[in-house]
């Protein structure tokens, strides 16, 4: 219910989100100035992120779903069709299908902090399955969730496509993975599966690129952050002397995404004063890239041991089979 959505996200009497208003605040206060990434994704940003997906330098979309095609007997074999598929976000529109056709499960329990998008694309999913049983949860599973009681006695296959974990630095990622197995339940000999996409290290330039379209369509992403802040929370940056910049940051394994000012400038947000000089960044996101022994230890440290492990054809992307 619309009620529901409201109670999710905290907002003051301006109508202000709070937890919004806290982060960019504190972020901007930092000597390396930084915006958490999940701010990236209002209705704009979340558009563009969809046209990135389509974007010939972003390959990850096209790799993974590669796999998802490829891979269905596989995944039917080791999976099985009595568990309920269990799916980390709302699901994409290409990648949950793929995946409910190839094991036939028996519920599909979609979570997502957005009411809207959760109903929009549990529709949709009906639609295209009109026999099986979808159970919408509306909820952030960042922490454990409690999942209906209709799929309760079900085993569970949790689902997170994307390599959206690997926008999360080490901590933040091994919390996720304990709290869905936490989510996910199960006992001895009823161990919860995950399949989980993560994407692999590569060339520096195929991912520079992959972050720095020549369209700019990753452009606008990241700048799209300044102008919600503006819109939202009274901010006076001057956008037009911000840069989209994507950084490979070895040491790290992850592109990085920043901001730069291109002069000395200053602004307000929510009536604090800030500055930039020329060169300083906004640091916007994290996006890790791993090898399999990396990806493998994470999935460790998060507690769920990799069963088996799959590429697209040409090694740039990897979806991973685990068992809590
Ligand atoms: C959502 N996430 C997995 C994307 C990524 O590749 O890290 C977000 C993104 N940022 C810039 N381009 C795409």
């Amino acid at each position: 219910t619309a009620s529901q959505g409201i109670a999710l996200v905290d907002r003051d009497d301006d109508g202000v989100d709070k937890a919004f208003r806290s982060d960019v605040l504190a972020g901007l206060r930092q000597s390396q100035k930084a915006i958490p990434a999940r701010w990236l994704y209002d209705d704009a940003g979340s558009q563009l992120f969809e046209d990135i997906t389509t974007l010939e330098e972003y390959y990850p979309t096209r790799a993974e779903t590669q796999i998802l095609e490829a891979r269905g007997p596989e995944f039917r074999d080791m999976i099985g069709s009595d568990r309920a598929v269990v799916e980390f976000g709302s699901g994409s529109s290409v990648k949950t299908p793929l995946l409910l056709k190839a094991i036939d499960p028996a519920a599909y329990v979609p979570l997502d902090i957005s009411g809207d998008f959760l109903r929009q694309s549990s529709a949709a999913l009906s639609e295209k399955f009109p026999g099986l049983p979808v159970y919408p949860v509306e909820a952030d599973f960042m922490k454990p969730v409690t999942l209906p009681e209709e799929v309760e006695p079900m085993r569970k296959l949790g689902f997170f496509p994307g390599s959206t974990i690997g926008n999360m630095v080490a901590r933040t990622a091994v919390d996720l993975l304990r709290s869905m197995r936490a989510t996910l339940g199960g006992t001895e000999g009823e161990r919860p599966l995950l399949l989980i996409g993560m994407d692999l290290v590569k060339e520096t330039a195929v991912l520079e690129a992959a972050y720095d379209d020549a369209k700019g369509v990753t452009a606008e992403f990241n700048l799209n952050l300044a102008r919600r802040i503006n819109r939202e929370l009274e901010g006076t940056i001057p956008v037009d002397a911000l840069v989209h910049r994507a950084i490979w940051n070895d040491a790290y394994s992850r592109i990085e995404m920043h901001l730069e000012a291109t002069r000395d400038l200053e602004f307000e947000v929510c009536d604090e004063h800030f500055v930039m000089t020329a060169g300083e960044t906004i640091h916007t996101e994290n996006s890790h890239k791993f090898s399999p022994r990396s990806s493998n230890l994470l999935l460790l440290a998060g507690g769920w041991t990799p069963m088996a492990r799959w590429t697209d054809d040409q090694g740039r992307f990897s979806v991973i089979l685990a068992e809590a």
